[in-house]
């Protein structure tokens, strides 16, 4: 029987999710990125869980396409690229970016074309030092996907954004800290205590206030700032109401740890 693509399992209040295909450097084909939707949607929903954890197995996080998959199917015909694009990459970015909880993402390999993009769009990207991070699109004649050319002119700037995309060169771990693409770099040996104790940690925290945050994360990026302080406003009488806020007050003043609930 063929192994998951994906191993899945929840703990501590974290939904872990593998990436799972190690002989391809778990390189996305169609089966994968159904399998990934599925269990975002479900992680989604699932207010148990309260952050997600996403790394790859084996020495890659993630080589995007499945290019042993792309050319099986151009030799049976015509391949609708951008038909793809919308079904198999475009809800995972939606999915991570509109989860109601942190996503933090251990990049313990190489993350090339599509691999690199679903990392960035992760809330808090931590990788190991041999990891790197390839907008190989190029390489291959085709055009940035999985939101890589949203998100790069938007943490690096356009000129790094546009070396990145135009020469599809590797970038390792450290530079790629350097220029503000990931959250931060550690030695691979603790990649995993360091990205797993991070996400542990988020899943105790304000859940709600957390999504909020996201949220004036994401409308920041197209808001003047009126329209951003509004929704600041918007959102402080949103967590003002939550019981994490009745908590945390409550545990500042009784000198003790909050014991947040997510709510
Ligand atoms: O229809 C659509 O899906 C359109 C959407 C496209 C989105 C995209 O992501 S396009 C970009 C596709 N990805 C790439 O072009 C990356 C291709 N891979 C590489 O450039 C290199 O493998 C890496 C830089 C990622 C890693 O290099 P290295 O030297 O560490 O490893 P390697 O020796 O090249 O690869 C190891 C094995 O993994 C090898 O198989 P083997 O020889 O041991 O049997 C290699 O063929 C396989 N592999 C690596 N990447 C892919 C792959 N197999 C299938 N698809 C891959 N993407």
């Amino acid at each position: 029987m063929a192994a998951a693509s994906i191993l899945y399992e929840a703990r501590q209040g974290v939904a872990r999710i593998t990436l799972n295909r190690p002989d391809v450097l778990n390189s996305f084909n169609a089966a994968m990125s159904l399998s990934l939707q599925q269990i975002l949607a479900e992680v989604t929903r699932d207010v148990s869980l309260r952050a997600v954890y996403l790394t790859g197995a084996g020495r890659a996080f993630c080589a995007g396409q499945d290019l042993g998959e792309a050319a099986a199917r151009e030799d049976s015909g015509i391949v609708d690229f951008g038909a793809r694009v919308r079904n198999l990459y475009n809800p995972l970015v939606l999915a991570l970016r509109r989860m109601p909880k942190p996503v933090v993402c251990a990049v313990n390999g190489v993350a090339a074309g599509a691999g690199a993009n679903l990392a960035l769009a992760c809330d808090l990207v931590i990788a190991a030092e041999e990891a790197s991070f390839l907008q190989a699109f190029v390489k291959i004649g085709l055009v940035p996907d999985t939101g890589g050319s949203w998100v790069l002119p938007r943490l690096v700037g356009s000129a790094q954004a546009a070396a990145l995309m135009l020469l599809g060169e590797k970038l390792p771990a450290a530079k790629a800290q350097e220029l503000g693409l990931i959250y931060k770099v550690c030695p691979g040996a603790e990649l995993e205590t360091t990205a797993w104790d991070l996400a542990a940690q988020l899943a105790t925290q304000p859940t709600y206030a957390l999504s909020l945050i996201k949220q004036l994360l994401a409308a920041s990026t197209q808001n003047s700032l009126e329209q951003q302080l509004e929704l600041e406003a918007e959102y402080q009488g949103l967590a003002g109401r939550s019981e994490d806020y009745a908590e945390g007050v409550k545990a500042f003043l009784e000198k003790r740890k909050p014991s947040f609930i997510g709510k």
